[in-house]
């Protein structure tokens, strides 16, 4: 078998490229050393940044070592060449569709492969396997949107650009954490707001860093929203603020619609009511309203219906489809659109196609040439792996996402894959929760090695550009599918030669789309040369020879067969997951600011790791006394499919009842910590997605007989009931507790460091508290403190005594020559918040001349919110004394 093409690295530099994480799509400059390094910088350039960048995306040179790298096809644990490895994916998916028919295999892929790679795996899926099998994790993200766009607009279209951020009047932040989730964006918006006032809604139970810049927040409870969009409606209609001419020419439901919002209490949400009043007189005074949302509307078993409810307001205002106005809902990654826009999900077609519409499919079927197009939905997400549990699925593919980790009930899903006859994974890394349990493993070339394109939240079609070699026998995600279609008997239609090929492909497909009447038309791209693909700038949709860019449903419109959109009636539902004595608290889950989902990337860099280092349980402060539960101890959270072990981090951000949790830790950093183990897997019946915000747990102090804390320069083995595990400058942290107390401690540290020499130790019999210090030629290699109750030391002054002389660094107090700056509460600038501390103390609490004297929260500002809350605690405690 000949070698695939495999595209060099451009030479041309500073290569411009697209941030590989939220769906802002931030444009960057590469520059690599060529030695394996990376300089990363903002293109000034790129519509979506204009230069800015986040701490996740200038720490991007950070994270593409080829430390853990999967560099060699493996089947079931052994090294295999390509042509074997690729053999036996074809045989085992021909032998199942053989036996047992097309629907009996499946594809598992992901919001972050490229555009080419999607349309590859789909089309090899939907037109040659002749199954719709093939989901995506865009199913636990975007599919709730998908469905509501779709319901209202005939098709799943963001009417709006990320400019209508900057000419908004008011901004409604739905269930999203912009500040730390789209930095960029709030970055954006932060700047408009001081430069022009706009005002700021938050919609969230929790209180997060992007409430900094609110004017009200509304802290609903959770899983309200209907309730409140209802009531909003309603207000509407009674202060006659309805766009009764738009309403007339361009929609259909609106009475149907607002009957159901009347029938709705906006009670439910449990807000104040003056809180209700001040957001729909905002809302009802100002034109220019921009709505935003994300997971806190779609990962909700009403996630469909939250999503039409805040569009039933839009649109029974005219709001929509103008400058500065309209509902935007904000992708998690970085190519969520350009899946939907080759049609990954299990229920859609390519280019915004329909599955159900025989007109649609014999148009695919056509231009593919292809002998069995599917002709109905496949499996979503959470039924997938069902059915693979129940041992419906023979073969399963899962690229590019981590499900182990990222789906509910985790613990079903790894049972699913080890019930799977055959599961092939490909990903970077062979070390992730997933990866272990594949058969075949197939290393795939990561981000900054790999070219194609991207869709942005705002419909910009962006380059990602390899600056990187591909290392090792790593292979593009679009030529791996291709070549196993080459290899199961369809030559012909897999005979892509370059990335090229395949985007000129994608778009030509969407020329036929346009014709049908669809929206996602790029067909002005079908004929692209090489070089013109190239050197390709960032471009928004819709590209034809008639258009480019701009904003839809201004003038109506719709892709519905009416050509009017749907006003739907909704109405409140709460949660799937009851509340019950056993299981009292409701768990909500999402992101932190510098980590990245799984963190198979973001692990790697040591300053994002140190902004929060632990898997945490933000709890109430009155249901932590209510538990027990004192900050630092470890809390044991129960749900009927699963338990999580998390460190209490006490905070009157969240209320009562809804303790939050993050979704990032896994086997590989902390395996008794996984949040998806607890979730269940409830969804949407509309969308399919799950529900992850909103699972009811129970909650009780896990009981350690001691705790540890480890500071190493290799990576430390540890073997305990809970651990967590994250980089230091030096090398690594570990965080330890257990039930069980070890014999021989001195073996136990040995162990875990994977040391045979002896330890220095410093014990203390009558606290129970020791040290154990291991060093080579007189400097401090490892350490490990153990005590009774949660370790006290100060941790980033230990990890610092890491290869400097011993043994002052087990004193385990900051040295007064060496002040310690605390854990980093700015990423970009890497600032410690005891810098910041002294900065309040010594320059007073003005926040900006803070910022510029610590150069915290000057680079992407993300972090100004945490800035601004030490500002707030120190002038408390400056009154209270
Ligand atoms: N730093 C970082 N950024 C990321 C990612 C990451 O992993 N790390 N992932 C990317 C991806 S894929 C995605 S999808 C986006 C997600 O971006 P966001 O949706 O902003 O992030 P989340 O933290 O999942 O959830 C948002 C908020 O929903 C709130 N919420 C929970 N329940 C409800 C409810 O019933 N109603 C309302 N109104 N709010 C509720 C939560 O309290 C939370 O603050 O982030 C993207 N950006
Ligand atoms: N409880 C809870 N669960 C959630 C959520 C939540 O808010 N709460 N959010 C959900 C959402 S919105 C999302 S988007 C998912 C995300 O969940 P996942 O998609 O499972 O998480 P990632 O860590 O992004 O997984 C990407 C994997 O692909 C690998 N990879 C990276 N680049 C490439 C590439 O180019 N090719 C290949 N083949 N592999 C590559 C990475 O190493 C990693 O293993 O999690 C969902 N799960
Ligand atoms: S906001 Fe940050 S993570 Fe998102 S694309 Fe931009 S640099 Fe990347
Ligand atoms: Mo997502």
């Amino acid at each position: 078998m000949s070698e695939p093409t495999q595209n060099r690295p451009e030479t041309e530099h500073p290569i411009r490229s697209t941030c590989p994480y939220c769906g802002v799509g931030c444009g960057v400059l590469l520059s690599p050393d060529g030695a394996g390094e990376l300089q990363v910088k903002g293109d000034p350039d790129h519509p979506a940044n204009f230069g800015r960048l986040c701490s996740k995306g200038l720490a991007l040179g950070e994270t593409v070592d080829l430390e853990d790298r999967l560099l060699a096809p493996r089947i079931h644990g052994t090294e295999a060449s390509w042509d074997s490895a690729l053999s036996l994916v074809a045989e085992k998916f021909k032998t199942a569709i053989a036996e047992h028919g097309p629907d009996s295999v499946a594809f598992y892929v992901s919001g972050q492969l490229l555009t080419e790679d999607y349309y590859v795996a789909n089309k090899l899926m939907k037109g040659f396997i002749g199954s719709a099998n093939i989901d995506t994790n865009s199913r636990l993200c975007m599919a709730s949107t998908v469905a509501g766009h779709k319901r209202a607009f005939g098709t799943d279209t963001v009417p709006g650009t990320y400019e209508d951020l900057e000419k908004a009047d008011l901004v409604v932040l739905v269930g999203s954490n912009l500040a730390w989730c789209h930095p960029v964006l709030y970055q954006r918006l932060a700047r408009a707001r001081k430069d022009r006032g706009t005002r700021v809604v938050v919609v969230d139970p929790r209180r997060t860093a992007s409430c900094d810049i609110a004017d009200l927040h509304l802290a609903l409870n959770p899983g309200t929203d209907v309730a409140l969009f209802n009531g909003l409606l309603a207000h509407l209609a009674d202060q006659g603020a309805l766009d009764q001419a738009y309403i007339a020419a361009h929609t259909d439901g609106f009475e149907e619609a607002l009957a159901a919002a009347r029938a709705d209490d906006p009670g439910a949400t449990g807000l104040d009511p003056q809180d209700i009043a001040a957001f729909y007189v905002l809302f009802t005074g100002t034109e220019k309203t921009v709505t935003i949302f994300s997971q806190g509307v779609n990962q909700s078993s009403a996630g469909a219906d939250k999503v039409n409810a805040i569009l039933n307001c839009h649109l029974a205002t005219g709001r929509i489809g103008r400058p500065g106005l309209g509902p935007l809902s904000v992708t998690g990654q970085p190519n969520a659109m350009g899946g939907r826009e080759t049609g990954g999900l299990a229920n859609m077609l390519a280019a915004h196609l329909d599955l159900e519409n025989p007109a649609h499919r014999d148009r695919v079927k056509a231009f593919w040439n292809a002998p069995d197009l599917a002709e109905r939905p496949g499996l979503k997400a959470v039924d997938l792996f069902k059915a693979a549990r129940a041992g419906r699925i023979k073969a399963l593919w899962i690229a590019c996402t981590n499900p182990v980790v990222s789906l509910p009930e985790t613990g079903e899903v790894a049972e699913a894959l080890k019930t799977c006859d055959f599961v092939v994974v490909s990903d970077m890394y062979a070390e992730t929760d997933t990866a272990r349990l594949a058969d075949v493993l197939l290393p795939a070339t990561g981000w900054g090695e790999k070219d194609g394109t991207v869709t942005n939240s705002d419909r910009t079609i962006s380059r990602q550009r390899a600056a990187l070699p591909a290392p090792g026998k790593a292979r593009h995600d679009w030529a791996i599918y291709a070549e196993v279609g080459r290899r199961m008997g369809w030559g012909d239609a897999f005979d892509f030669k370059t990335h090229a090929d395949v985007f000129r492909e994608h778009a030509a497909l969407s020329r036929h789309a346009g014709a049908l009447g669809r929206d996602f038309d790029i067909s002005a791209l079908e004929e692209l040369s090489d070089a013109e693909y190239a050197a390709l700038p960032p471009r928004r949709w819709p590209l034809t020879d008639a258009r480019e860019g701009g904003r839809f449903f201004a003038d109506g419109g719709f892709y519905t067969p009416s050509g009017r959109a749907n006003l739907l009636p909704v109405t409140y539902r709460p949660p799937l997951s009851k509340r019950a004595p056993r299981y009292p608290f409701r768990l909500n889950t999402g992101r932190l600011r510098d980590q990245w989902h799984t963190m198979t990337r973001t692990a790697k860099s040591a300053r994002l790791s140190r902004h929060l280092a632990e898997p945490f349980l933000q709890i109430h402060p009155e249901d932590a006394a209510d538990l027990g539960l004192a900050p630092a101890d470890l809390a044991l959270v129960e749900s009927p499919s699963g338990t999580a072990i998390l460190r209490v981090l006490i905070s009157s951000d969240v209320p009562r009842g809804t303790p939050f949790a993050p979704m990032h830790w896994t086997g590989e950093t902390a395996p008794a910590a996984r949040i998806g183990a607890v979730i269940a897997a409830h969804v949407d019946p509309v969308s399919g997605q799950p529900e992850s915000k909103a699972s009811v747990v129970a909650i009780r102090k896990f009981d350690a007989a001691w705790y540890g804390f480890a500071v190493s320069l290799t990576r430390p083995v540890p073997e305990a009931e809970y651990w967590a595990r994250v980089r230091s400058d030096t090398g690594w942290r570990v965080e330890l507790a257990g039930q069980d107390t070890p014999r021989d401690w001195a073996q136990f540290a040995a162990r875990l460091f994977g040391r045979t020499d002896g330890a220095q130790i410093f014990s203390d019999p009558a606290t129970g508290r020791m040290r154990f210090g291991f060093t080579c030629d007189g400097r401090l290699e490892a350490a490990l403190f153990i005590a009774p109750e949660p370790v006290a030391v100060a941790r980033d002054y230990i990890a610092r005594q890491i290869g400097q002389p011993s043994p002052d660094a087990l004193a385990a107090r900051a040295g007064a020559a060496a002040p310690d700056p605390g854990p980093t509460l700015c990423a970009c600038m890497n600032v410690g918040r005891n810098t910041i501390l002294g900065a309040i103390e010594t320059h007073g609490t003005d926040l900006d001349t803070i910022c510029t004297k610590t150069t915290a929260g000057t680079n992407c500002g993300s972090c100004r919110s945490e800035v601004a809350d030490l500002i707030t605690a120190f002038s408390r405690r400056e009154a209270a004394e």
